[in-house]
């Protein structure tokens, strides 16, 4: 009894050591409708922290940005179109097809404001992401490729 505890507790702090830091990267949206970067990558069970900061000065209530990351294989014209419509939640389509595409998202944001994504990948595979505005799908797209 007396060997099991610390026993334990080394086996706790290994895997405590273990865990890989999350990686972590900043992606700017600004008045001209674009994301500062259409690629980033990320690893299979290392988390992610993406912040999203919108750099720009037209009012939020004229136009805003978020960014929302899609499975692989995602229809990602379906889902802008969709959630374009969905003005009262945000841009963010309730639908069911919309939930089950949908891996992690920051709200729309106005100018100063910013919100930190955290997701782990859990497979491999090409993540498209999409600024779900109405109208800004065409230039605010990109994707995280998972390794
Ligand atoms: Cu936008």
């Amino acid at each position: 009894m007396k060997t099991f505890l610390p026993i334990v507790l080394t086996a706790m702090l290994t895997s405590l050591h273990a865990a890989p830091p999350p990686i972590k990267v900043e992606v700017t949206v600004n008045d001209q409708i674009r994301f500062s970067t259409k690629k980033l990558d990320a690893k299979v069970g290392v988390p992610m922290e993406i912040t999203v900061k919108h750099v720009g000065k037209i009012p939020k209530a004229s136009m805003s940005h978020n960014l929302v990351i899609l499975k692989p294989g995602s229809m990602v014209a379906m889902v802008s179109a969709k959630c374009g419509q969905a003005k009262d939640n945000n841009y963010i389509a309730t639908d069911a097809e919309t939930k089950t595409a949908i891996v992690a998202y920051a709200p729309q944001l106005g100018p100063g404001e910013m919100h930190v994504i955290k997701f782990t990948p859990k497979e491999a595979g090409e993540y498209p992401f999409l600024c779900t505005f109405p109208g800004h799908f065409g230039e605010m797209n990109g994707v995280i490729t998972v390794k």
